[in-house]
């Protein structure tokens, strides 16, 4: 657990320092972009999309309270189903979206009811390091 928090740290240490890049920043939605390989902390929603039966990506890192979302791109049919019962989404329709938050850190695994040859994987982390006071709303 202490491993993750540390490469925390050093992702964001090495996004700040990445500024200028290509200048090319149009809409391209021309597939496969992984926007952040390891949790920013700074974002609270995590999206997985399911495209071409698989995953992707099929490994995602959140904080013990954050929530994942599937987001179905195929026609077909898909589920992400926890492999010990704790969670799923039930059967995705193409652009429909399911969400499940984690409130316990540790490493859960998913499958695909339909395709069980789909596997993922969601790493919960237990805690932001150094993190904010905890905010009491609601
Ligand atoms: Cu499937």
């Amino acid at each position: 657990m202490k491993i993750g928090a540390a490469l925390l740290v050093a992702g964001a240490l090495s996004i700040g320092a990445s500024a200028c890049g290509s200048g090319s920043d149009s809409s391209n939605r021309s597939s496969s972009t992984v926007k952040h390989k390891v949790a920013s902390g700074t974002t609270s929603a995590t999206s997985v999309d399911i495209r071409d039966f698989k995953y992707n990506p099929d490994e995602v890192f959140v904080h013990v309270g954050e929530t994942v979302t599937w987001i179905n791109r195929d026609t077909t049919e898909h589920t992400a189903t926890m492999d010990d019962g704790s969670g799923d989404t039930g059967l995705l329709r193409r652009s429909e979206s399911g969400s499940q938050s984690f409130t316990a850190p540790g490493v859960f695994r998913y499958h695909c009811t339909p395709h069980p040859f789909m596997k993922g994987k969601v790493t919960v982390l237990p805690d932001k390091p150094g993190g904010d006071p905890p905010e009491s709303d609601g």
